[in-house]
């Protein structure tokens, strides 16, 4: 039977990329191009997911008249969707990239009713057995509790199906912390992010990925942006470089390197080329201007180009 991902995104978005040759505050800026589609960190995941064969769906909540254009982008790129409709309105998210800058506007979104809290984890609860792995990707709503993607790993736990967790900030925190009896298979933070979590006084990010306060987690893909990543799995830190790139649109970079991870395991890939297909997705997206898109040729080009060696860690 074929590999199936859910890919989870509590806030959806329509992205918006205007490119601009000299972007200036504090200007009048018009745009000449603009690109539009499905957004928010999981569906982008779900998107170059698809583009690398992978049978994706995407769940999590959507509504209003951006609700709908974001569902009928998804139809047009034949990406199959499984959403909860709430009354409260999709967010837009915007971009701006210009020669070597980037720079976003992320609106938080519109403040959901309790009750769907309520009915999207009874969904979960319904949907989740139909797929082989899970991402969680993204803010959480406005009015959800910082709990919530704790209550979607115990699902996940119950059902024995294994979640890699894509959020950021105080959830990212707060659900590392308390998933000890649920944890997630790989969580994807920076380098100020894993500061935040561990209680390592460390310096140096290699020692800080074994901090005790993250052993119940399989995987960490600390990304460094265009300068790869390390990657921790059991007690062992792997740094991965990559080749440098004159990026067009990295937003959706990290999504897509998730996306690359994911394929690597419906291909039971080992670390090493789980990770060459994550750095390569990454990269392949940062020279689109679209936002989670990839060329499989680049994908491939790339997924040969990336080395991977464990760290020392005694020195
Ligand atoms: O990773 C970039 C991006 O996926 C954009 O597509 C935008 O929608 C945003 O992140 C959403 O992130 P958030 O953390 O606010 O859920």
């Amino acid at each position: 039977m074929a590999f199936k991902l859910l890919t989870v995104t509590l806030n959806p978005a329509i992205d918006i990329n205007y490119p601009l040759d000299n972007f200036e505050i504090n200007s009048v800026q018009r745009a000449s191009e603009d690109f539009k589609s499905a957004g928010g960190k999981g569906i982008n995941v779900a998107r170059v997911a698809s583009e690398l064969g992978i049978d994706v769906t995407c769940t999590g909540i959507i509504g209003g008249k951006f609700g709908e254009w974001l569902t009928n982008n998804l139809d047009e790129t034949h990406i199959k969707h499984d959403f909860t409709v709430s009354p409260a309105s999709t967010r837009l998210c915007i971009a701006v990239t210009s020669e070597n800058t980037q720079t976003e506007i992320l609106e938080s979104g519109a403040l959901q009713p309790e009750e769907i809290q309520v009915r999207f984890l009874e969904h979960f609860n319904t949907i989740i057995s139909d797929f082989d792995l899970v991402t969680i990707s993204g803010s959480l709503p406005k009015g959800f509790p910082e709990d919530y993607y704790v209550k979607l790993l115990e699902v996940a736990k119950e059902q024995n199906i294994p979640v890699c967790l894509d959020t950021s900030g105080k959830v990212l925190n707060y659900t590392v912390n308390h998933s000890k009896h649920c944890p997630p298979l790989l969580i994807k933070p920076n380098d100020e992010e894993i500061k935040a979590i561990t209680n390592s006084d460390s310096i140096d990010l290699a020692n800080q990925l074994l901090d005790d306060s993250l052993t119940h987690i399989p995987y960490i893909l600390l990304s460094l942006g265009k300068n790869g990543a390390l990657l921790r799995y059991e007690q062992q830190v792997f740094n991965i470089d990559i080749p440098k790139v004159l990026a067009v649109n990295p937003v959706g970079s990290g999504d897509s390197s998730l996306a690359g991870f994911c394929y690597g395991i419906s291909k039971d890939a080992s670390i090493k080329e789980s990770s060459a297909y994550s750095m390569a997705a990454g990269i392949s997206n940062a020279l689109e201007a679209r936002t989670g898109h990839i060329d499989l040729n680049n994908f491939e080009k790339f997924s040969n180009q990336i080395t991977i060696e464990k760290v020392d860690l005694t020195s």
